[in-house]
């Protein structure tokens, strides 16, 4: 088949809504096959998925210590004790910042941090535990698979057993780090010692059968190449076939300043852009496509609401993993403004809670809001 064959043969699957392989993957990876219609593609599918939807949500960050067992060295965040910017964040100072999260209306703190050697499982229990005592309306999407391995490792507890007691405290749901890329060629050059794939995976099963939904995300833009991208978004899909659990899928571009491969380029708009588009059309299973503006640049973002995503995550403070390494972007978006970015492009602005609820709030006054119905239009 000649180039023309091969896209309109991937075309026509799409216009079917059947499912792409491996090898369609890589055909949209070639720096030949033009952007724009691959874009046009993601589009298809996002607006029979999401419609004219631009979701984003009202939301803070919690880092609760930077000081970390690993060395990724993709990371710039993390620290020794005895770094300068090694930091652990005192009980008094973690619910400062659920207070500050209520106040400026926030629905969802999104809590993440190191693995600290000297802290143990009932400190990151307590973390959680305090916030959803004292702030119960925020959702907390706590904990990545990588902490939860490291749980097991401290406690010898299983899986289930360690995110029952999670839930019990007051995780709403999982974000979707640590997935980095699974397959092992790149996965043992850049985190060797972090849980591997299988691991991440099982956790986020065993959350599914919890009833805990989860995100999933991809580290790309580094040493990786399309195939392991094409292989990792093909084990997520795999296992959103089996559980139905992912809501959202998060593309995350490499960022190298102050990391251990600052050698590399930061991936350009088109291959961010690129990354959106096929990952909307290989998962075909999962809602959502996140195209997280602190991450990509508002501009890039915005496009991509128009190559497969269908989010841009929320306003955000206090991010620090992306700032680390070199994000330019600003450190929060007020609601005006995350709104005319998004209807800018001519998308509906839509405000969600973690679970993709509408969320129904009193302009004039950030604090009062109500959780309507649930907004995923086309499953
Ligand atoms: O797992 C770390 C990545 C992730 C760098 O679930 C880096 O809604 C680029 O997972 N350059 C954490 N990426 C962030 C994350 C996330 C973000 C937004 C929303 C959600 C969600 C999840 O950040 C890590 C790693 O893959 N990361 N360092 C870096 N230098």
């Amino acid at each position: 088949m000649n180039y023309a064959q091969s896209f309109q043969a991937i075309r026509e699957k799409v216009e079917a809504g059947q499912r792409l392989s491996f090898d369609d993957g890589l055909f949209l990876y070639e720096p030949t096959t033009p952007l724009q219609e691959i874009g046009e593609l993601a589009n298809l599918v996002r607006e029979r998925i999401n419609g004219n939807a631009g979701y984003y949500n009202i939301n803070t960050h919690l880092n609760p210590t930077n000081v970390c067992v690993y060395r990724c060295n993709f990371c710039a965040f993390r620290a020794d004790l005895r770094d300068a910017k090694g930091y652990l964040m005192s009980d008094a100072q973690i619910m400062e910042r659920g207070q500050e999260a209520v106040e400026n209306g926030c629905t969802e703190m999104h809590i993440v941090g190191g693995l600290h050697h000297q802290m143990d499982y009932q400190w990151y229990v307590n973390v959680v535990r305090i916030l959803h005592d004292g702030f119960p309306r925020l959702h907390l999407k706590a904990w990545t698979g990588v902490e939860i391995n490291w749980f097991e490792f401290l406690t010898k507890r299983s899986v289930r057993d360690i995110l029952t007691e999670l839930k019990e405290a007051g995780v709403g749901s999982m974000p979707g780090g640590g997935a980095e890329i699974f397959h092992p060629e790149v996965r043992d050059k850049i985190c060797e010692h972090k849980s591997d794939a299988g691991k991440w995976i099982e956790i986020h099963r065993t959350a599914h059968d919890l009833g805990l939904r989860t995100n999933c995300t991809m580290l790309y833009g580094h040493i990786e190449e399309a195939y392991h991208r094409i292989d990792h978004l093909i084990r997520l899909r795999e296992l959103q076939d089996e559980t139905g659990g992912f809501q959202t899928f998060i593309p995350l571009a490499f960022h190298p300043e102050n990391t251990g491969l600052d050698y590399i380029k930061k991936p350009s708009s088109v291959m961010d852009l690129r990354t959106m588009a096929i990952s909307r059309l290989m998962l075909d299973n999962i809602p959502h496509i996140k195209a997280y503006w602190i991450m990509l640049g508002l501009d890039v973002a915005q496009t991509a609401l128009a190559y497969g995503a269908d989010d841009l995550d929320g306003t955000v403070r206090h991010e620090l993993i992306y700032h680390d390494a070199g994000a330019t972007t600003p450190q929060a978006l007020t609601v005006d403004k995350i709104r005319d970015v998004i209807a800018e492009t001519g998308r509906e602005p839509i405000e969600r809670d973690t679970l993709y609820r509408r969320v129904h709030r009193d302009t004039g006054n950030l604090d009062r809001w109500e959780i309507g119905e649930e907004l995923l239009i086309g499953r």
